[in-house]
């Protein structure tokens, strides 16, 4: 019999340090592949010469420490640079002659440096400035800010440089963020699950605060405060009151203390009838004094534990929730209201103008502005209104909401949803910020022209204090965060467009491609087109050439446009494209038709009036036409309709195409993920394209264009189609 070989213990000491550290590899490497580490991967760089300028540059770091904040951005710098260029820097508290790159504070910069960065009153409170000087005839980076949270922003900008392989040579340039408060919205419930949340439960875990503290929470404010987000709202705008008593209150302090360093500020959404559930009132009215006095206790009582507290975002009288109204009030009573009592404070409320009322038989996309424009410049100066980017709502294209030039006396900010409740959920790629791109670019013809969405936003346009920017999250418990792994990039075009609306989505995709994946040209160029192009294609297989609303019911997933016969009119399909033997499309002319064009400018709203001057993509937005509209390519409506479908899904299929070849730059696992993801997207484009099309020729009787692909059954089986179970739904939509 064979003797076992005995192991010596020194052996099996290390054996067991070998398997220790082969361990750590596999996990460490998992995690940069799985998607988890999102856009801050610290890959190695490659570019040889780069990276040797850049260890010149981190030789000697003098980072002073200081509070919790630089605390964070020290770790930071240590974690990006050591990922980066392999080596541990070294970060010296004392700013000695010899440095190579400093970051500081201006107030502990030496006198002669503070000359030579110059006047930092432009970086303001939360801006930086990154420069190149020559200190004793060497040049030196010196990162600077006026703030804490400014060298914290400097900090995350100047890893992004290197991640994307930046020359930093003759660096010089300041940065200040463009709008104020720029805040993700989780629609998330207190029983985890999340209202139009497609990458798994929220993950806030509500059972186990505020004891137990999930590294997840670290590494949200983390990537949060890379790209300048500076505030979260917790909880569902369908609200639940249950948040605002004393042992959630504890919860979410537990999660401000979290977020505080990376100088992100917490958020509620204030349920309007709270007083009457939790507060032992019999009313909510918001000119009732009790009621008053209960929200200014509450708001005393939520900044006693958490002093830096943002203030409330609410929804009131829409789809069911409760709000002034029920009281014979307006939007302003309400918000006034609540605004008072958060003012002391430095508290903020952020008023949802998602309106549409179930009495009111106008154009649902009419009705914000109606209710809304009237209060302009009666909400108290801590009230921001809160409007969607269009009228409708975040549909795959919309034109600008037309709020955004009619309300010059009010602070307005946008919200946009980067969750894709109308766009495929996480199952289809489509790159959000390009979206995002089109409205704040549009022109809302405010006092004359350049009165672009972005300057209304900003505050440019009409001078305002406070401003804002919201992004409904995309974000759950799914190991890489937003299901689809590049839904990241929406979440991070997101960021960086709050931060700068002016930002060009091309530059945002490149960049968010870069430091996820490769910074390999071969593999930036062409994904960054892809990327750019992909939420067109997205919208020619939905809803091409204006359509809009046209999905299943409820939980809109997939085709839905034979949807009648609801609740409420504004909840069919029928409503929005008002297809019939004469045509397509929803008239909101003056002349013919619902008359909402008049709420945009006279020059928007004129060219909006005109079938042959309205952008082919709002056609049917703004127009009833009929089956044989002669377009300019010589074809007519129904023609256009068929093939618009087909070329969404020919460009599909060239996205699959190319990502095919994108393997040798992308990790296997995510490469696989968003194969069989695209394969699922290629075959929904099928299914939208056969299902819409085959529904629509009941009523044109046309054949299908020439050099579209035939639908391969017949209208009965894409009606027969049922989606019980799918994502995102709260029970009480069904
Ligand atoms: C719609 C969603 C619904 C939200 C609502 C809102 O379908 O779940 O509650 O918007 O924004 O898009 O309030």
């Amino acid at each position: 019999m064979q003797s076992i070989p005995s192991i010596h213990p020194n052996n099996l000491r290390l054996f067991s340090l070998l398997l220790l550290l082969f361990l750590v590899c596999l996990t460490g490497n998992s995690q940069a592949t799985d998607g988890y580490n999102l856009w801050l991967t610290y890959r190695p760089l490659q570019d040889k010469p780069i990276t040797d300028t850049y260890k010149k540059l981190t030789e000697k770091i003098c980072f002073p420490a200081g509070g919790q904040t630089l605390e964070v951005a020290r770790d930071e710098l240590d974690r990006g640079l050591s990922g980066m260029l392999g080596t541990t820097p070294s970060l010296q508290e004392e700013i000695s002659d010899n440095a190579t790159l400093i970051l500081a504070t201006y107030s502990r910069l030496p006198a002669r440096l503070q000359k030579k960065v110059g006047d930092m009153e432009m970086a303001g409170e939360e801006g930086y400035l990154l420069k190149v000087v020559k200190d004793k005839e060497r040049p030196v980076l010196v990162i600077s800010a006026n703030t804490d949270t400014g060298l914290l922003y400097g900090t995350f900008h100047l890893l992004r440089l290197m991640q994307t392989e930046k020359s930093l040579e003759n660096m010089s340039l300041v940065q200040t963020p463009k709008t104020d408060i720029r805040v993700l919205n989780h629609w998330d419930n207190l029983d985890r699950t999340v209202e139009r949340g497609y990458a798994g439960f929220s993950i806030w875990n509500w059972h186990k605060l505020p004891e137990y503290i999930d590294q997840r929470y670290i590494d949200y404010a983390r990537a949060n405060a890379s790209i300048g987000i500076n505030g979260t709202v917790l909880t569902n705008v369908n609200a639940n009151a249950l948040v605002l008593t004393p042992a959630y209150l504890q919860k979410v302090k537990a999660l401000a203390d979290v977020f505080r360093p990376y100088s992100i500020k917490v958020y509620l959404t204030a349920r309007f009838s709270a007083p009457i559930e939790t507060g032992g009132l019999d009313t909510a009215d918001p000119l009732n004094e009790e009621v008053g006095a209960w929200w200014q206790h509450k708001a005393a009582e939520i900044y006693d534990l958490i002093p830096d507290f943002g203030g409330f975002l609410v929804k009131a009288n829409s789809e069911g929730q409760p709000g002034p109204q029920n009281y014979g009030r307006n939007h302003a009573d309400g918000a006034n209201m609540l605004a008072k009592a958060v003012a002391p404070h430095g508290g903020i409320v952020m008023w949802r103008a998602f309106v549409y009322s179930e009495h009111d038989v106008t154009d649902r996309a009419m009705q914000a502005y109606s209710e809304f424009v009237p209060y302009d410049g009666q909400f108290a100066d801590n009230v921001l209104i809160q409007v969607k980017n269009g009228a409708i709502d975040f549909q795959p294209r919309e034109p600008f909401h037309p709020m955004f030039g009619a309300m010059p006396d009010t602070p307005l900010m946008m919200e946009f949803q980067i969750t894709q409740e109308y766009l495929g959920f996480s199952t289809h790629l489509v790159f959000l910020p390009k979206m995002y791109e089109e409205v704040l670019d549009a022109d809302t013809y405010r006092d004359g022209k350049e009165a672009t969405v972005a300057k209304v936003i900003d505050g440019t346009l009409t001078n305002k204090e406070l401003t804002g920017i919201a992004g409904v999250a995309n974000i759950g418990t799914d190991r890489n965060w937003t299901g689809h792994p590049f839904g990241q990039a929406n979440w991070y075009g997101f960021g960086r467009l709050a931060w700068n609306p002016y930002l060009s989505s091309e530059e945002i995709a490149a960049e968010w491609l870069q430091m996820t994946f490769s910074n390999d040209e071969a593999f930036v160029t062409p994904m960054t087109d892809m990327l750019v192009d992909s939420r067109e294609t997205v919208v020619k297989y939905m809803t091409p050439l204006g359509l809009h609303h046209i999905m299943d019911a409820g939980h809109h997933y997939g085709p839905g446009p034979w949807i009648k016969d609801m609740p409420r009119p504004d909840w069919t399909s029928v409503y929005y494209h008002k297809a019939d033997s004469a045509g397509i499309g929803f008239d909101r002319t003056v002349a013919t038709g619902s008359g909402a064009t008049a709420q945009y400018a006279p020059e928007v709203a004129e060219i909006f009036n005109d079938a042959e001057e309205t952008p082919r993509e709002l056609l049917l937005w703004f127009h009833h036409l009929p089956w044989g509209y002669k377009m300019e390519n010589g074809r007519t409506l129904w023609q256009n309709l068929g093939l618009t479908y087909q070329e969404g899904v020919d460009e599909v299929k060239e996205m699959e195409a190319r990502w095919e070849k994108m393997a040798p730059y992308v990790n296997k696992q995510q490469h696989e993920q968003v194969s069989m993801l695209l394969d699922i997207q290629l075959k929904e484009a099928k299914w939208w394209k056969n299902a819409c099309m085959t529904y629509f020729q009941q009523f044109s009787g046309r054949p299908f264009p020439e050099g579209m692909e035939k639908p391969e059954k017949p209208l009965s089986y894409y009606q027969s189609l049922s989606f019980p179970y799918a994502p995102g739904i709260r029970p009480s939509w069904d």
